[in-house]
C-alpha cells in the first residue's frame, strides 16, 4: 500500500454546516441515514468530490433530493456535485455483529458501541472522514434498547444534538441495557452538568471512584487551565471489548471497562491510579483534542502529547509529584526508549504512514508529553500559561498543527522555537555525554550530544536540551539549587563559580566571586526531574551514586542514583560474574529503613531495572545480551537483597500494614507498595509464609495480587492460583489478572508451556482484547520466557498474532512490537524471531496494519 505523506496535505473542498444521522439498529443489519449540508470551501484547491466509506452497503444516495448513482470503490465513493451549496443524503446498511475489528459500530456482549478514532467513521456511513472537517451533529437512534446515547445534549429519547462542531472521529453511539451511576458538577460559571457512568447491570458498585476522579478533573481543568465544560451532560460508558484504554468522544467518553470500573475487592492500587489518570486524560481532551483538534493525523501529538502532559500534571497534583515523575520516566524508558532505539523509531510528528492506527505510540504520547514539559521549562511557568491562554483563544474551533502550537509560544513569549521544533522531526533518543573539570576554583560541566541514526534519518542536527543541574558540597549540602542550562550546540560547556551567593552559573550577571580559600569541588546532580528525554552518559563511580542517593535534594535524581547503582551492579554481575556489591546492598538497607522518605518512594527505590533495560544497556555497550543470564543475575541480586535486608524488612512489612477499611488514596497505596516490595523479598527468606498469610487475610485486590505475585515469583502459590480462580472466575476483569500473573511470572523455561495450557482454558476468550493482552501480552512481558532459547515463546506469540490479525488487526499489530528488539540478540535468536515475523507476514489474511509493522521491523 502507498504511504500517506504529511507533505501531501490538502484541505477538503467543502465545508459542512450540519450533519444529521438516523440509526435503525439491528445486530446484523443496521441502517444509517445521513443528511449532510455542504458548501464549497473557498480556501481549498479544486478537487473531485470524494467521501470515505468502507464495508458499507449503499442503498441509495441523493443530492438536493435527486437520486444519484455514485461510483463506489472499496475505500469510498465519488460523484458529480453542484458548484454551490448542496445537501447530500444516503442510506447504508452495516453489520455490527460481524465487526470483529472493533472499529466503527460494533457489538460488545449484546451492546452497541462505536470507536471512530482514527478512521472508523467511514465504516458507519459515507463521509469526509478526516479530522479537519468539523461540523455540528444531530443524531436520532431507533432501537429496542432502553438506553440510546450519542454526543452532545439529549433532546428526546434516542435524540441528541451536539452544537460544537467536531470531526467524525469524535462521533459516538451506544445502545444497550445499561444502568447509570450519576452525579453532578457545577462549573465555575454556575452551570450544572449531569454526570453519568453507564454500566451493565451488576457493575453499579464499581463507579464511585471514576465519578469522583471525573469531578476532580473538571475542577482541576478550571483551576489550572481555566477550561470549563461546555455541554449539559457528560456521559461515560464502560465497554468490555475495546481496543484502546478509552476514547474522548464529545460528551460521550467510551472506556475499556478495565480503565473505569473499580472497587476495593476487584481493583488494585495501580488500577485506581490508572483509572484516575485516564478519566482525567479523556476529560482534558474536551479542550485539547475536541474544541481544538488536529488538522491531520500527522499532528496526533498536538492533542495526545499535550493531553498526556496535562494528565501527568493532574496526577502529580492529586498524588505525589516525585513519585509520579519516577513512574512516568519508568514508562517512558520502558516503552518509548525501546521504540526510539529500534526499527520502529519515528518522529513525534511522523511524516508518513501506511496505517495511522500504528502511530498511537509511546513516541507520540509519552515523548510528545516530554516535549511539552521541556517547552514549559524553557519558557517558564508564566510563559507557559500565557501561551496556553493564547492557544485556546486563537485556535478554539480549529483543526490545528504543530506549527500553530509553536507559534503561540513564540508570540506569547518572544522566543524563537525553530531549533526546538527539531524535537518533533528527529526521532531517536539523544545521548548526552558529560564530563567535569575543576580548575582555579571554577567548576565546568561539558556536554556533547549525539543522536544515533534511525530508520530513514542518518544525520541529526543538535537539539535544544534543557539540563537542570544542582550542585552538592562534600558534606552533602546543596550548594547550588536547581539551575537550568540550555544546551543548543553539539558540544557546550557551562562554568560555575563560588560567589557570595554560593555556587552560580558563571556569566556577566553572576554574583561576585568569593575571594580567599579555594572552594572544594562540588558534586553535580544532572538532569534533575529528568529535564529532557535523553540518555545521560558519564563516568560516575558507585561511591558518587551512593552519595547522591543519600543527599540529593531532587527526589527524581535521588531515585535515579539508586537505579543507576542497581544497573551498575547488575551489569557488573553479568559481565564480570561478580557477587552483588555491598555498597549497593547497604545503600538499599538505608533507603528501605529511612522513615523520613515517602513509602511510595522507598518502594520504587527498592525496585530493580527491568530485564529489557539491562538488555538495551548491554547492547549499547557493544555486547550481546543473553536474556537467561540477565534473568539469573536479577534473581541473585534479589536473593542477596533479601538476605541483606531481612532484618530491616520484617519490621517494615509489619509497620506498613494499613489499618481500617481499604482506601485507594495515595498515602495508603504507597504503604502497600512498600509493604508488598518488602514481602517480595521476604518471601525469598521465609518460603512464602507471610505471603500465604496475607493471601488468606486479604480483603482487597491489591493485597490479594500482591501476595499471589510474591508466591508466583518464588514458584509457589499453586493453591492460591486455584483459590483465586474459584473466587473470581465470574469476573472478567479480575480473571484477566489471573491469566496475566501466571504467564508473566512463570520461570523462563516454563513460560511458553504455561501460556499454552492457559490458552486451552475454557475462559480464554481470545477475541476479547483485554483477555488476549493478558495472556499473549503477559508472555511478551516475561522477557526471559519470551526469549527462551527454545524459541517456543516466539512461536506461541507469532501463532496467536496471526490468529488475531484476521479478526482484529489493530490490537494484533500493536502487540507485534514484542519483536521490535530482535536485532539486539544473538544470531540464533535473531534467526528465530525473523522467521516468526516472516511467517506472520506470509499469512493469507495479513492486514495492512500488521503488514506495515512487520515491514518496518524487518527492513
Ligand atoms: N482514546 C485514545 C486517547 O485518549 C485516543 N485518542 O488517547
Ligand atoms: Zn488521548
Amino acid at each position: 500500500p502507498q504511504p500517506i505523506l504529511l507533505a501531501d496535505y490538502t484541505a477538503f473542498g467543502w465545508l459542512i454546516d450540519q450533519v444529521e444521522l438516523e440509526f435503525h439498529l439491528a445486530p446484523r443489519a443496521t441502517r444509517v441515514l445521513s443528511k449532510i449540508s455542504l458548501r464549497p470551501n473557498p480556501d481549498a484547491p479544486a478537487q473531485d468530490f470524494f467521501l470515505h466509506g468502507e464495508e458499507l452497503r449503499l442503498i441509495w444516495a441523493k443530492i438536493n433530493g435527486e437520486r444519484i448513482t455514485p461510483e463506489v470503490s472499496k475505500t469510498g465513493l465519488t460523484c458529480a456535485v453542484p458548484d454551490a451549496p448542496f445537501v447530500w443524503e444516503a442510506e447504508v446498511e452495516i453489520d455490527p455483529q460481524d465487526n470483529t475489528a472493533l472499529e466503527g459500530l460494533y457489538m460488545s456482549r449484546g451492546m452497541y458501541c462505536t470507536q471512530c478514532e482514527a478512521e472508523g467513521f467511514r465504516k458507519i456511513t459515507f463521509y469526509p472522514d478526516r479530522p479537519d472537517v468539523m461540523a455540528p451533529f444531530k443524531v436520532r437512534i431507533f432501537g429496542e434498547d432502553p438506553v440510546l446515547l450519542s454526543n452532545g445534549n439529549p433532546v428526546a429519547q434516542g435524540e441528541w444534538h451536539d452544537p460544537w462542531p467536531k470531526p467524525a472521529y469524535l462521533f459516538a453511539l451506544v445502545a444497550g441495557d445499561l444502568r447509570a451511576v450519576s452525579s453532578s458538577f457545577t462549573t465555575a460559571s454556575g452551570k450544572d452538568v449531569e454526570l453519568n457512568i453507564w454500566v451493565r447491570p451488576g457493575d453499579e458498585d464499581r463507579c464511585d471512584y471514576g465519578l469522583d476522579a471525573l469531578k476532580r478533573s473538571m475542577k482541576w481543568d478550571e483551576d489550572v487551565y481555566g477550561r470549563e465544560y461546555d455541554l449539559d451532560v457528560f456521559n461515560i460508558v464502560a465497554v468490555d471489548d475495546f481496543n484502546m484504554g478509552a476514547m474522548e468522544n464529545k460528551g460521550l467518553n467510551i472506556f475499556n471497562s478495565k480503565c473505569v470500573l473499580a472497587s476495593p475487592e476487584t481493583a488494585t492500587d495501580a488500577d485506581f491510579a490508572r483509572i484516575e489518570a485516564i478519566i482525567a486524560h479523556e476529560y482534558f481532551h474536551n479542550w485539547t483534542g475536541n474544541r481544538i483538534t488536529c488538522r491531520d493525523w500527522f499532528q496526533l501529538c498536538l492533542k495526545e502529547g499535550l493531553t498526556v502532559f496535562r494528565d501527568q500534571q493532574f496526577s502529580g497534583d492529586m498524588r505525589s509529584h516525585a513519585v509520579h515523575r519516577i513512574q512516568d520516566v519508568l514508562m517512558l524508558r520502558g516503552r518509548q526508549f525501546r521504540e526510539d532505539n529500534g526499527p520502529l523509531a519515528h518522529p513525534v510528528r511522523p511524516e508518513s504512514y501506511v496505517e495511522i492506527n500504528n502511530f498511537y505510540t509511546a513516541t507520540v504520547y509519552e515523548k510528545g508529553a516530554e516535549l511539552i514539559g521541556m517547552l514549559k521549562r524553557l519558557v517558564g511557568d508564566d510563559g507557559y500559561s500565557q501561551a496556553l491562554d493564547l492557544y485556546f483563544d486563537r485556535h478554539d474551533g480549529d483543526a490545528a498543527t504543530i506549527e500553530d502550537w509553536l507559534k503561540v509560544f513564540e508570540d506569547a513569549t518572544g522566543r524563537d522555537l525553530s531549533q526546538f521544533k527539531r524535537w518533533y522531526s528527529q526521532p531517536g533518543t539523544p545521548r548526552l555525554h558529560m564530563s567535569e573539570a575543576f580548575e582555579d576554583g571554577t567548576y565546568t560541566l561539558s556536554f556533547a550530544q549525539d543522536t544515533p541514526p534511525t530508520p530513514g534519518q542518518d544525520v541529526k542536527d543538535p537539539q535544544v536540551i534543557p539540563i537542570a543541574v544542582g550542585l552538592l558540597g562534600a558534606n552533602g549540602n546543596e550548594v547550588m539549587p536547581t539551575t537550568v542550562l540550555e544546551m543548543t550546540e553539539a558540544k557546550q560547556s557551562f562554568s560555575f563559580r563560588n560567589s557570595v551567593e554560593g555556587w552560580v552559573l558563571d556569566g556577566p550577571a553572576a554574583a561576585e566571586r568569593i575571594s580567599g580559600a579555594a572552594p572544594e569541588k562540588p558534586t553535580p546532580s544532572v538532569l534533575r526531574h529528568f529535564s529532557a528525554p535523553v540518555i545521560l552518559e558519564r563516568d560516575i563511580t558507585p561511591e558518587t551514586l551512593g552519595f547522591l542517593l543519600s543527599h540529593d535534594t531532587d527526589p527524581f535524581n535521588k531515585w535515579e542514583a539508586g537505579r543507576a547503582l542497581a544497573k551498575h551492579v547488575l551489569l557488573t554481575m553479568i559481565t564480570q560474574s561478580t557477587q552483588p556489591d555491598a555498597l549497593y546492598l547497604d545503600a538499599m538497607a538505608q533507603v528501605a529503613a529511612d522513615s523520613a522518605l515517602d513509602p511510595a518512594f522507598r518502594a520504587l527505590a527498592l525496585g530493580l531495572p527491568s530485564q529489557d533495560d539491562i538488555a538495551q544497556a548491554l547492547f549499547d555497550s557493544g555486547q550481546t545480551p543473553d536474556p537467561q543470564v540477565i534473568y539469573d543475575a536479577g534473581q541473585s541480586l534479589r536473593d542477596a537483597l533479601a538476605a541483606h535486608l531481612e532484618p530491616a524488612l520484617a519490621p517494615i512489612y509489619d509497620a506498613m500494614a494499613c489499618p481500617g477499611p481499604y482506601s485507594p488514596e495515595a498515602g495508603d497505596a504507597g504503604k502497600r507498595a512498600l509493604r508488598h516490595g518488602a514481602l517480595g523479598l521476604l518471601s525469598r527468606c521465609d518460603g512464602g509464609a507471610r505471603a500465604e498469610a496475607l493471601y488468606q487475610a486479604a480483603d482487597n485486590m491489591t493485597d490479594q495480587t500482591g501476595a499471589l505475585t510474591s508466591l508466583l515469583a518464588i514458584a509457589k502459590g499453586g493453591d492460591q492460583v486455584q483459590a483465586f480462580y474459584d473466587q473470581w472466575h465470574g469476573d472478567r476483569l479480575v480473571l484477566d489478572k489471573w491469566f496475566g500473573m501466571q504467564v508473566s511470572l512463570a520461570k523462563p523455561d516454563q513460560a511458553a508451556q504455561v501460556a499454552h495450557s492457559l490458552a486451552e482454558h475454557p475462559d480464554f476468550d481470545w477475541t476479547n482484547p483485554n483477555r488476549f493482552r493478558a495472556l499473549i501480552g503477559g508472555l511478551a512481558m516475561n522477557t526471559a520466557g519470551f526469549h527462551h532459547e527454545s524459541g517456543a515463546g516466539y512461536q506461541f506469540v507469532a501463532d496467536w498474532l496471526i490468529r488475531l490479525d484476521s479478526k482484529n488487526p489493530q490490537t494484533a499489530a500493536r502487540m507485534s512490537t514484542a519483536f521490535e528488539t530482535w536485532r539486539r540478540f544473538d544470531a540464533d535468536r535473531q534467526d528465530m524471531m525473523r522467521e516468526q515475523m516472516q511467517k506472520i507476514a506470509a499469512h493469507d489474511k495479513l492486514s495492512r496494519d500488521m503488514g506495515e509493522m512487520i515491514t518496518r521491523m524487518l527492513d
